[in-house]
């Protein structure tokens, strides 16, 4: 583009710019933003976050608790409203006890981009129904930044890839705006650690690794982290290196759960309580690490990425059967759990059609209220469809459960199916159940008190117990 008709461009932008700043600022969805300081006075960087979900935000608000002028965009602008207000649109206590005490500006039109220095792309990065990498968020975002940026910004992508795709998606996407990587735009990765209902690790102190196209990038983004993040950030030789990284921790958890799920199907032939096996191994110091049995492998990360893994394998014709073997061992819980509740079911001469089965806990994880790939979803299809009465309580889920309460379910169950080890679930009294004469418990997270449900008459196994 000549340099005349850019500069037209440019005015014309600018223009525009401060044309939306009215409107938006009218619109009240976001703050006057006249009062952005220009990077002259010394201030830091300004942050443009995309994505505000599970990691954004809490990426956004740790920034702006630094001290930078920080911007959420997102496309969701109820969302963004709530933000506005300081409000967290999830349950996530680090969250709701920080967003009040920072200011976050939110945005959704990408022209603002070109105020900012520093873009963050935290969107999500799902696999479709046949597990295939599902990358339109990345390339969505991507673009948008890549259109609407000024020279010299970094990019710092935060989703979770697979190894490779920084220099073969993400990459194209900034060329084919004009831009020359590592002279008019920094591109990084720094793969997301967030932990959603973690109350000991969060943004602000799990160390982190960043890779990078160049060596400006990486020292602008190593910076920028060590800026924010009170623990070690460790450069990684290459982008493909940090992609990797994470694909691998999650894929050694995802393998390890299906290790213990795989004991857990074979020790209870035996007779062998396979937690206290764990919780035995657990006592060598070294070379040891627990994961426990449960009803299945939920979330946007365990049962996810293994399969960026799988697929970009693929294509040089190299087959992960461990990492697929293990998958298919963890999405195998579900029907395994209901295959024991049948058995409790066959003891008591009850059919599962027609039975009141409770459901405690839709949750993929304790103490949240986040559904993605959760494993009482499989629980609950399959129950439907072998006719069962279902009654569901979530106290993080409301809207999706039929029972009010605890005591509510109970009353309306005979037998129980425990499939989210929530605080509130944990350690409920045997005298509770004996009460609401439940006949039968299926602990899908080994939570419960097994000895004395046990010893009160009722009929309990767990997964693997
Ligand atoms: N699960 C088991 N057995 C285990 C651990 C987990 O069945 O021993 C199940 C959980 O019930 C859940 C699923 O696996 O359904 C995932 O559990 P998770 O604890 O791994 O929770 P996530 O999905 O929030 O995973 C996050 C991940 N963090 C990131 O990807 C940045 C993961 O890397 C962390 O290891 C994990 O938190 C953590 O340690 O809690």
């Amino acid at each position: 583009m000549e340099k005349n008709s850019e500069n037209q461009d440019l005015e014309k932008i600018n223009a525009s710019i401060y044309e939306i700043l009215e409107n938006e600022a009218e619109k009240g969805i976001s703050q006057n933003f006249s009062d952005i300081p220009s990077k002259e006075d010394g201030k830091k960087s300004i942050i443009c976050v995309i994505g505000m979900g599970y990691v954004g935000l809490p990426l956004a608000a740790i920034a702006a608790s630094k001290g930078y002028e920080v911007f959420g965009f997102d496309t969701d602008l109820k969302k963004l409203d709530l933000i506005e207000k300081g409000i967290s649109p999830f349950k996530e206590e680090f969250l709701e006890k920080l967003l009040p005490k920072v200011k976050i500006k939110t945005f959704h039109d990408p022209r603002l981009m070109r105020l900012m220095d520093i873009h963050i792309i935290c969107v999500p990065t799902p696999v479709d129904k046949n597990f295939y990498p599902d990358l339109k968020p990345i390339i969505n975002a991507s673009r948008t930044v890549a259109q609407n940026m000024k020279k010299g910004a970094l990019v710092i992508l935060e989703s979770t890839v697979n190894p490779g795709l920084s220099e073969e998606v993400v990459k194209p996407i900034f060329e084919e705006s004009g831009h020359v990587v590592g002279q008019d735009v920094f591109i990084s990765h720094c793969p997301e650690r967030i932990n959603p209902g973690d109350s000991r690790w969060n943004v602000s102190n799990i160390p982190r690794v960043v890779g990078s196209f160049d060596e400006i990038g990486l020292k602008k983004t190593k910076d920028f982290y060590e800026s924010i993040i009170d623990a070690p950030i460790m450069a990684m030789g290459s982008i493909r290196e940090a992609e990797a990284v994470k694909i691998m921790e999650n894929s050694f958890r995802d393998i390890n759960i299906a290790f213990v799920n795989e004991l857990a199907q074979s020790f209870a032939q035996m007779d062998i309580d396979v937690t206290n096996v764990i919780r035995g191994a657990s006592t060598k110091p070294f070379a040891f690490m627990a994961h426990w049995p449960s009803c299945g492998v939920g979330g946007h990360c365990i049962p996810v990425d293994p399969y960026y893994l799988i697929e970009k394998a693929k294509n040089f014709g190299f087959d992960h059967r461990f990492l697929r073997t293990a998958r298919s061992i963890n999405k195998s819980m579900p029907l395994f759990t209901v295959e024991i509740l049948q058995d409790l079911l066959n003891k008591l001469e009850m059919p599962i059609k027609n039975t009141n089965i409770g459901i405690l806990g839709l949750s993929y994880k304790a103490n949240v209220g986040d559904l993605r790939e959760s494993p009482s979803l499989e629980l609950i299809k399959i129950l439907k469809e072998k006719g069962a009465n279902l009654h569901i309580f979530d106290p993080y889920v409301p809207k999706m459960s039929t029972a009010g309460s605890l005591a509510e379910i109970l009353e309306k169950s005979d037998v129980i199916l425990l499939a989210t080890n929530h605080r509130e679930f944990e350690n409920i009294p045997a005298e509770t159940f004996k009460k609401s004469e439940i006949r039968a418990i299926v602990d899908g997270k080994n939570c419960l008190d097994k000895q004395n449900i046990r010893k009160s008459g009722i009929l309990y196994r767990g997964i693997g117990r």
